[in-house]
């Protein structure tokens, strides 16, 4: 039998390269769609997957240009796509509302109807977001619970997902939508409070910096281990019928606990390094985010196995490793 084909667009980010290294263990001939300039500064933009780019084929096109996303599914011919790029960062998307609702709200449709008319058999993942979930109406969280976004990417991802729901409505394509709750990792990107956390600590500790400045503390996320995460995706396109799955651990915690155990870690006290920056706020903030990942638990026999406080000392540990080989995390 010849190998299954994957199409991953976002294949440089976090989720897609553990979804790479994935698909690549289980035998799947991977394909990555990356935008030009990533092949032109392949050190900084393609750094999460130099290990496996022998094994791996990346096409340049564009999120904007449906004709190239066209052109690059007919040849690719995939048997899965995974649709995980987007401009994901929401505090971004106040600055720029316009460029977050175009690439995310365009982009997706453009990949569902060159996937629909090129490759009509190919299954379809959105990466949907518990941000859609905004201000939220029901606590925990589910597939049922109502949509409140606060944010243009939180819009974004709602209308990705009307989109994705039609698609599998109007012309059965087998379409998922993951509704992804917060997921870190080493390899999350510094924009992002863990990891923004995690590498303040590493510099503070290191004597690099002294002090790191944040937004709202109070803020609660319900934080799993982005491998984890990218492993329910598969599961939902191994399934005979399309679905929506919420992906959560089903615990929150807020920002300071994040921050006060990562700093705890490395022997130190955050109330002596973190200072309060109220440029940092949302013009609308997400309060709280817990999911409940039942349905994910029982139809997909997917867990979240990697808890808070293992998150935190993973990328603690991480972050100290490459800020100098003498730092280490202090047992708490
Ligand atoms: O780490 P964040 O920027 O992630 P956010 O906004 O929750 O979004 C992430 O998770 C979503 C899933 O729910 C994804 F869809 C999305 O693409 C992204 O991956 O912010 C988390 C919280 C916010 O409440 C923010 O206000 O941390 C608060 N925060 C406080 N100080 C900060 C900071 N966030 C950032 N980025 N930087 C700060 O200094």
């Amino acid at each position: 039998m010849s190998r299954r084909r994957a199409l991953i667009s976002g294949i440089t980010g976090q989720d897609g390269s553990y979804l790479a290294e994935l698909l690549l263990g289980k035998d799947y001939e991977v394909h990555g769609l990356v935008r030009r300039v990533a092949l032109e500064d392949p050190s900084h933009r393609l750094r999460r997957i130099a290990g496996i780019l022998d094994r791996i084929t990346l096409h340049a096109g564009s999120l904007e240009s449906f004709p190239s996303l066209y052109q690059m599914v007919r040849r690719v011919d995939p048997d899965e796509c995974y649709h995980l790029a987007a401009q994901s960062f929401v505090s971004y998307s106040f600055d720029d509302e316009f460029s977050t609702l175009n690439t995310n709200i365009n982009g997706t449709h453009y990949m569902l109807a060159a996937i629909h008319e090129a490759a009509p058999h190919c299954r379809f993942y959105f990466a949907g977001s518990s941000e859609m979930f905004g201000k939220v109406e029901e606590t925990p969280q589910n597939e049922r619970t109502r949509f409140h976004p606060r944010s243009a990417y939180g819009i974004s991802k709602v209308a990705g997902f009307d989109l994705t729901r039609n698609y599998r409505e109007a012309y059965g394509l087998h379409a998922s939508i993951g509704i992804l709750f917060n997921h870190e990792s080493e390899r999350r990107g510094f924009e992002f409070v863990t990891r923004k956390i995690t590498a303040g600590v590493a510099a503070i500790a290191s004597g690099a910096k002294s002090e790191l400045r944040l937004g709202n503390l109070e803020a609660r996320r319900d934080w799993g281990y982005a491998p984890e995460y990218v492993a329910a995706m598969w599961r939902m396109l191994q399934q005979d019928t399309p679905d929506d799955y919420v992906v959560s651990t089903g615990e929150s915690h807020s920002v300071r606990e994040f921050a006060e155990l990562a700093f705890s870690l490395a022997g130190l006290d955050y109330r002596d390094h973190v200072a309060g920056d109220p440029l940092l706020y949302r013009p609308a903030e997400v309060d709280l985010l817990i999911g409940d990942p039942s349905k994910a638990r029982s139809r997909l026999g997917w867990e979240p196995r990697t808890r808070f406080e293992d998150l935190v000392r993973r990328m603690v540990t991480a972050d100290l490793e490459t800020a100098g080989p003498t730092l280490k995390v202090t047992h708490v």
